[in-house]
């Protein structure tokens, strides 16, 4: 069977771009350093929280040197504690979890994103190499309130840190960014 080399040519070309797409698929997979949030992060009762070790008094915990623990609470419409502060040079954990619906969980201009379901922790590690703010938002509608829920991460020159006292308030707030944070643990909701 004679096939013309015009045919030749293209069915060249298309097996090139499957063999491309093919690549990129696997290099997002497993090369380009993205962690899905799994289940690691156990479960929890949503309306017992304030007995749940870790969220009845959520914020900052020192666990080693440069390493952090941070648990966090959504809720209709804030993330409490309101505004994080941590050291550059950091490797930061967090223990996401929601009170009542699903809310998202975002630093802005990370990696670091996942879905807050109620029952459910979402588990996920960064780390903070430099100084910077960062914005915390919920990009899961939420209510009437969605918009406002917002939260602020603060990295500090570690010279400049001092652990936060544990009564955090709830309150909102914006922050830019100058993304430094490379996320070892995030997904796309
Ligand atoms: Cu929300």
């Amino acid at each position: 069977m004679h096939v013309h080399d015009y045919e030749k040519l293209w069915l060249g070309a298309s097996l090139l771009l499957i063999v491309g797409f093919i690549s990129t698929i696997v290099y997002g997979a497993v090369g380009a350093g993205v962690v899905m949030v799994n289940d690691e992060g156990g479960q929890v009762n949503p309306s017992e929280l304030g007995n749940t070790t870790g969220f009845d008094d959520p914020g900052v915990t020192k666990v080693g040197p440069g390493e952090y623990e941070v648990h966090i609470v959504a809720m209709q419409f804030a993330f409490r504690p309101g505004t994080v502060e941590l050291p550059a040079n950091s490797t930061v954990t967090f223990y996401v979890t929601s009170r009542d619906v699903v809310h998202g969980f975002q630093v802005v201009g990370t990696n670091a994103n996942t879905m807050v379901i109620p029952g459910e922790v979402s588990k996920l590690t960064v780390e903070f190499d430099d100084p910077g703010e960062y914005g915390i938002v919920c990009h899961e509608y939420c209510g009437s309130g969605h918009h406002g829920m917002a939260s602020e991460l603060l990295v500090k020159e570690p010279s400049n840190f001092t652990m936060q006292d544990d009564t955090q308030t709830q309150t909102g707030g914006n922050g830019t960014t100058n993304a430094t944070a490379t996320a070892t643990g995030g997904e796309s909701a």
